[in-house]
């Protein structure tokens, strides 16, 4: 029994109790042992075999005793007898955003159903909004939080594949033989989610780079090994494939293994029609003679294009402008030298003013803007106007301390209040250098309601930038039900810029809104919403959600020189 299965039999113990009315501290430790053993770089049972198993953070004696228990019977006791008491099946129902522990068991005791679909059925038919205390609007959100569980897909978050291809593409760099090795698939391609991770590597040696990976620590399924090809799952879930070509064929195979699919059938249509067969492995003339490619760059100069971006490479339309020697310069992380929304310790940030404008200029930043949470999101520590003339002081000393390496912006992240208005008073966000607005609440209004809220800040002259439009959080909270066309006419109306925010967990707008920005003529602005240093990495992520919607410098804010970003900032306040 590994890790991700003990966690998994802890998180259902942690649910059936919430379900049963347990107090909370006894849930708590449950979901804390859970979350530990997934994060757990060694396995459960090799403490065990040491009898060290309480050396595992949030494993006291009780837990340890189950696990010692799971791991010499393979069952547990207390969690058989607990499944009489509670149908293990309504712990599904936990994964259903808008029902609670509450609810579930009311449901339960005064229906008598169990499964999903008894379920679904009694929130159709009027039982379950029959009940005390539910009603219409309850069964509602209940049939809405269903259709999103069954959208949801087993697609890989970026958090938790970057990790991974960042710790492969190290292992397998270093074996030796070893020449290149490069993520390919939807992880290069920049996608906010991928279904599997693929990783080219360049060497004369596959069968040394197939062994080590189908043997690495943390393999839970060998899925195929092949000579040249092999794929494995982790016992986290995460699935990954890793090709091995000779360095002579590299830009050939990872040109293919990088896709898309779509992307790729063009390039094989467009060879066809030049007299060429294009392969995983060459491009082969008529006559039988093969073309190998060392680079990417060779292979799509000999078909006459120019190299295409990863991150365009979805056939929408790229073919036709590499052809025509006409892609657009897409943004870099090189070109950004502005980060236009972080977090300090004046709100729920875990670093200083000065801490944090260390360490953007340190990443080669020009420009830092703190936008700290505004008054009414009290559990971000939201600061008071008052709060707001102590904090302008400590920017003031936190700029002479940096000099000019950077400019330090005092700004805020304002929130847009469940009625629209904003957190501040107008007189106030005026005297700010940068003002950005967000939603964080009331995420669930109904379409109309939800898009006002947006329109009406995007309409008020003081704020700059509308943060992390929709709210959504990847993978577990869906955006706000927004009509975005609509908001983003208004932005370009009003010439505010939109924000994609390239935190992993976020990544909002997403590529097809940031697109279609772009065609309205609305600015773009890339931010981290650092709340440490270690967030800054992020930029990254948003660089590649923009190069996905075809973005060039000119089009995101945060490439723009200081005095053109500084005179955009104050010509937005005067036409106050
Ligand atoms: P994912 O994993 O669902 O996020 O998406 P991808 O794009 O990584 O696709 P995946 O993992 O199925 O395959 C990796 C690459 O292999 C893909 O981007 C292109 C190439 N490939 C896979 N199947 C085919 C195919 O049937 N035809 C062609 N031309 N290429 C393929
Ligand atoms: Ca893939
Ligand atoms: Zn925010």
């Amino acid at each position: 029994m590994n890790n991700q299965q003990l966690a998994a039999i802890f998180n259902l113990i942690a649910d059936l109790l919430e379900i049963k009315g347990e107090v909370i501290y006894v849930i708590l430790a449950y979901r804390k042992a859970a979350e530990s053993l997934q994060n757990l770089g060694r396995e459960a049972s090799e403490y065990w075999k040491e009898g060290t198993l309480r050396e595992i953070p949030g494993v006291g004696k009780a837990i340890a005793d189950k696990i010692d228990e799971l791991l010499t019977t393979g069952s547990l006791r207390f969690l058989e007898d607990l499944k009489k008491e509670i149908p293990a099946s309504l712990a599904e129902w936990r994964q259903i955003s808008g029902l609670g522990p509450k609810k579930i068991a009311l449901i339960w005791k005064s229906l008598g159903i169990t499964t999903m679909e008894e379920l679904k059925q009694a929130a159709q038919d009027g039982k379950v909004a029959g009940l005390p205390g539910m009603g219409e609007k309850s069964a509602k959100l209940i049939l809405d939080g269903m259709e999103s569980l069954s959208r949801r897909s087993d697609r890989l978050p970026l958090w938790k594949a970057a990790p991974v291809v960042e710790d492969l593409c190290n292992i397998l760099g270093s074996l030796p033989g070893v020449a290149t090795v490069s993520p390919a698939g939807s992880y290069r391609r920049g996608r906010s989610t991928v279904g599997d991770l693929d990783i080219l590597v360049a060497s004369e040696n596959p069968s040394v780079v197939m062994d080590a990976f189908t043997s690495l620590a943390g393999v839970s399924r060998v899925l195929g090994k092949g000579a040249t090809k092999s794929s494995v799952e982790f016992s986290s879930g995460v699935r990954a494939q890793v090709w091995v070509h000779p360095p002579a064929k590299f830009g050939t195979a990872l040109q293919y293994a990088t896709g898309s699919k779509e992307h790729n059938v063009a390039m094989r249509q467009l060879a066809l029609s030049k007299g060429f067969s294009l392969s995983e492995h060459s491009l082969m003339g008529q006559d039988g003679t093969e073309h190998f490619f060392a680079t990417e760059q060779d292979l799509y100069a000999a078909l006459g294009l120019q190299w295409v971006p990863p991150e365009m490479r979805e056939d929408l339309g790229e073919m036709a402008l590499a052809a025509a020697g006409k892609l657009p310069r897409l943004v870099e992380l090189a070109d950004i030298r502005a980060d236009l929304q972080n977090h300090s310790t004046w709100s729920d940030g875990e670093m200083s003013i000065l801490e944090m404008a260390r360490a953007a200029m340190a990443r080669g930043l020009k420009v830092i803007a703190f936008t700290d949470h505004s008054q009414s999101l009290g559990v971000t520590g939201g600061l008071t106007i008052e709060r707001h003339a102590e904090q302008q002081k400590e920017i003031e000393a936190a700029q002479r301390e940096v000099g000019d390496g950077i400019r330090i912006l005092h700004a805020a992240e304002v929130e847009i209040k469940a009625d629209g208005e904003l957190d501040y008073p107008d007189d106030f966000l005026a005297t700010l250098d940068l003002v950005l607005a967000s939603l964080h609440t009331s995420l669930r209004q109904p379409r109309d309601k939800v898009t006002a809220r947006l329109i009406n800040a995007i309409n008020n002259p003081n704020v700059d930038i509308i943060g992390h439009p929709t709210g959504r959080k990847i993978p577990d909270r869906e955006g706000a039900d927004l009509d975005m066309e609509a908001v983003l006419q208004a932005a370009a109306k009003s010439g505010v810029a939109m924000e994609i925010n390239a935190s992993p967990y976020r990544l909002d707008l997403d590529d097809k809104y940031a697109r279609r920005a772009k065609e309205l003529g609305v600015k773009i602005s890339i931010n981290t919403d650092s709340h440490s240093a270690k967030d800054m990495e992020a930029m990254s992520f948003g660089v590649a959600i923009a190069k996905r919607a075809w973005l060039t410098p000119q089009d995101v804010i945060n490439t723009w020189s200081d005095e053109k970003l500084l005179a955009w900032l104050k010509d937005k306040k005067s036409a106050n």
